[in-house]
């Protein structure tokens, strides 16, 4: 008994150091804080499958005395009758030492020994941070049995521990291993300290899944052992039964005597909630779940809700309660990602999704490409609308303008300059007029100059027939062709 208190304390230190107010997710000041749901037997009232048990049909079992020659004490175990059956229920129903109930398997004399092994599994529905595993025997302890969890639904079986007197022989593991720092500490150790064939009845054992594991002190920092605690199911194998050698001479009697009985199997632990939730509830579909809190979601808090992903998920210790945190998107969008590469750069990896009114960037801060912040007002996000035939690009200055191709104006680029004329890709061409025969300016869409009086022709370098002063005209032209020539 020393032993069992001896490993239970050592186990469960760990989760008792933990903060007062485990059970408060945010403290008196509303911060946020670790918190945890209570310790409880995991294993109570919760279904055993076992791969055997007696009493179908009903078949007869003697109490082992240990002395040889002794008249035994037999008695019936019957599946169908109340007050004789021997199920797996009473594995994890009410331990009440006044009476006991208990699990019993067949006997030696159905073939109950080695190599032919009995598994007993407990489902747990959900992930639990499992303190100890603990059996109480109703028979002697068995001289091989091994304790496997799963860490996740569905994952493979991994050793938790072996007990057995022929380690060597039936686990191919050394007795008495221990881990030594830097070791890997997920390893099952086996020990023969609990195999005896003595006491009869009433034997212990009780495995702490934190003892003797270097990294234990420091829990909060060691993924390795967060994980070691992980299981959603846990399964006793018993592979061999201890005897005192006599049933090498096949008395019926005798082998009646040998089988396996266990009156309790407890497993100590949390409901695992990654220390985001202080309870665990049924959700509509009946299955055990966290209450998460810390903005966390998921069956076990193991993730940040939608919109809390500012920060990477992560577990909350003892001095942080590392709760997610929202985006931050300027009332822009309500949807968001975690960005790694962004959240390096800035401290902040929540990446906004869909912004809203034209905005852009991680927050929603600026406005969308090819629009521009109204400079008055709301500061709405204004389309540039740059002309796509008279704009250098489509994209516009903070006060809207537009950068415009040679020849072209207009704060959206989207007409030619005086002097210029037939806008496209190119831009706008300059007009082309002569200088003593026109304003030098010419229509925007055609190129015709705008004549003076008695000059015609697309460029006003001819003179009308007929007119009064066609002499005058013609002089004049000349001395612009030769003007022109000299240049
Ligand atoms: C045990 O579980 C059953 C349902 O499986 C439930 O009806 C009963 O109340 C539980 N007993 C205790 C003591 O929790
Ligand atoms: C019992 O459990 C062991 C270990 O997980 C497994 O290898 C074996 O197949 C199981 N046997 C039965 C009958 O379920
Ligand atoms: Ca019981």
């Amino acid at each position: 008994m020393r032993v069992l208190i001896r490993a239970l304390v050592a186990a469960s230190w760990v989760f008792l150091c933990a903060r007062a107010a485990m059970d408060e997710c945010s403290d008196d000041e509303l911060r946020a804080q670790r918190c945890m749901p209570e310790f409880v037997n995991a294993a109570f009232n919760v279904t055993v499958v076992s791969t055997n048990t007696c009493g179908s049909p009903p078949e007869e079992y003697c109490v082992q005395t240990g002395a040889t020659g002794v008249t035994k004490s037999c008695h019936i175990c019957a599946s169908g009758d109340p007050s004789n059956h021997h199920s797996a229920g009473y594995l994890t129903d009410y331990n009440n030492q006044q009476d006991t109930t208990w699990w019993q398997s067949q006997t030696m004399l159905a073939g109950i020994q080695y190599p032919n092994s009995i598994n007993l599994t407990l489902h747990l529905g959900k992930a639990f941070d499992i303190t100890y595993v603990r059996l109480k025997f109703h028979t002697s302890r068995p001289e091989s049995f091994a304790i496997y969890k799963r860490t996740r639904e569905g994952g493979p079986w991994v050793p938790y521990q072996y007990y057995s007197g022929s380690c060597e022989k039936t686990y191919q593991k050394a007795g008495r291993g221990f881990i030594r720092t830097g070791e890997d500490e997920q390893q099952a150790l086996c020990t023969d300290d609990f195999s005896d064939i003595s006491p009869l009845t009433g034997g212990n054992v009780a495995f702490s899944t934190l003892e003797g594991r270097p990294s234990a002190y420091n829990f909060d920092n060691s993924p390795v052992l967060q994980d070691w605690v992980t299981a959603t199911d846990i399964r006793v194998t018993l592979n061999r039964l201890n005897t005192f050698g006599d049933e090498v001479f096949n008395d019926p009697k005798v082998l009646k005597s040998y089988y396996y009985a266990i009156s309790d199997f407890a497993v100590g632990g949390r409901c695992k909630c990654n220390g985001h939730a202080s309870e665990c509830v049924k959700n509509p579909s009946e299955q055990l779940v966290c209450d998460c809190k810390h903005s966390t979601a998921g069956d076990d808090c193991s993730s940040c809700q939608p919109f809390f992903n500012d920060r990477p998920w992560r577990r909350a210790t003892a001095d942080n309660s590392n709760e997610c945190l929202p985006c931050e998107c300027n009332g822009r969008s309500s949807s968001c990602v975690f960005d790694p590469e962004l959240y390096r750069s800035s401290g902040h990896g929540g990446r906004c999704l869909s912004c809203s009114d034209n905005t852009d960037g991680p927050n929603c801060e600026r406005c969308l490409d090819y629009y521009h912040r109204e400079e008055r007002g709301g500061g709405r996000c204004l389309a540039c609308s740059c002309s796509t035939v008279g704009s250098e690009s489509p994209q516009c200055d903070d006060r809207g303008v537009c950068a415009c191709k040679p020849g072209v104006t207009g704060e959206k680029c989207d007409r030619c300059q005086p002097g210029f004329h037939s806008l496209t890709e190119a831009g706008c061409r300059p007009c082309s007029c002569s200088p003593s025969g026109s304003t030098q300016e010419c229509d925007v869409n055609t190129g015709q100059c705008r004549c003076k009086d008695n000059v015609e022709g697309f460029r006003c370098d001819r003179c009308k027939l007929g007119s009064l002063v066609l002499q005058l005209c013609l002089q004049l032209i000349k001395q612009v062709r030769e003007l022109e020539t000299e240049l």
